[in-house]
């Protein structure tokens, strides 16, 4: 079903996040065997190894932004590899890393996009809104912030990644597994043009209504970009991140999520963020995510 060439890109970092630890999420998806698993699916597929950036300097927020330069540098080495990778035809994953990368790989895709004339369309698969700014975050982590940055609201540095501002608008979001959002962030979501398909809409209608309702309205012309923050998980199958959320999607209906996504025929590109190993259990939670992944390209359990 996709039959572009697929690169993995490692981006070992952590210094979006409030725990330590998504730096080492990029060994852990390739020791789960992502690769070899993609393979053997008839994908072709190429290792890119690691970025590289700045080291986590722990340091606490300054003017509502904790590690500001270091995020700025990392996403500029994202948003330079992504686009190049999607420029030569390939398919990304960017095998993060906390979700503040999310704004250098969706800045390429959105400048991509506008390049070939295609729509964008971003599924955040995610327990969060990641919509905080610096004067609505209770915690100054960049991490919580990639949706509002991508959209025009954030510091200049990271607004303007790419060239363009905003990079994107909100109306290409559908967010879908959200059950934790931070009160000043409600109010900025509400404002916004942003779909939200919360864990009560998946309680009430099914995750199968819920992905029809998010895949709506896309067709030859758009570049499905999937955002899958781990978290999105229900933590006692995906304990393995830094920001577990009680109530998130089981493992069947995490497989039809990506298995509908992969019916679409659409995806162009992939984050794979927020995996943490140091609170991992024997990498099951890297595991989780390749199974997922490999559903997301095709992998079904379907008989007839
Ligand atoms: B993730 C939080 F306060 N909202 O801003 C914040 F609850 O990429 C969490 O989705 C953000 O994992 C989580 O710090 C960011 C918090
Ligand atoms: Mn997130
Ligand atoms: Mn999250
Ligand atoms: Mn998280």
């Amino acid at each position: 079903m996709v039959n572009k060439a697929i690169s993995l890109i490692g981006v070992p970092t952590d210094i979006g996040a409030g725990h330590r630890g998504a730096s080492m999420g990029p060994e852990a998806l390739r020791v789960a065997n992502l690769a070899a698993r993609l393979t053997r699916r008839g994908l072709d597929v190429v290792d890119r190894g690691n970025l590289q950036g700045p080291l986590n300097p722990w340091q606490p927020p300054v003017n509502g932004y904790r590690h500001l330069p270091e995020v700025v540098a990392w996403n500029q080495a994202v948003h330079e590899a992504i686009y190049a990778e999607l420029a030569d035809g390939r398919l990304p994953i960017m095998l993060g890393g906390d979700h503040c990368l999310a704004i250098g790989s969706i800045s390429a895709v959105a400048r991509h996009c506008r390049d070939t004339g295609k729509t964008l369309r971003v599924l955040w698969l995610d327990a969060h809104a990641d919509f905080n700014t610096a004067e609505a975050t209770p915690s100054g982590n960049i991490h919580g912030m990639p949706v509002a940055c991508l959209c025009g609201n954030g510091p200049q540095e990271l607004i303007s990644m790419g060239g363009h501002v905003p990079a994107t608008t909100a109306d290409v979001f559908r967010q879908i597994g959200i059950r934790s959002v931070d009160e000043g962030e409600k109010r900025l979501v509400r404002e916004s043009q942003v779909s939200i398909f919360d864990m009560r809409h998946i309680d009430e209608v099914g995750m199968k209504r819920t992905m029809e309702e998010a895949l709506s309205g896309i067709d030859e012309n758009t570049h499905l970009h999937v955002s899958f923050d781990v978290d999105f998980l229900d933590p006692t199958i995906a304990p393995g991140v830094g920001t577990t959320v009680r109530g998130g999607p089981n493992y069947r209906e995490a497989q039809l999520c990506m298995e509908m996504i992969a019916d679409s025929g659409r995806v162009g590109s992939l984050d794979i963020v927020e995996l943490n190993p140091a609170f991992d259990k024997k990498n099951q939670t890297a595991r989780l995510a390749v199974d997922l992944v490999e559903s997301l390209f095709g992998k079904s359990t379907l008989i007839r």
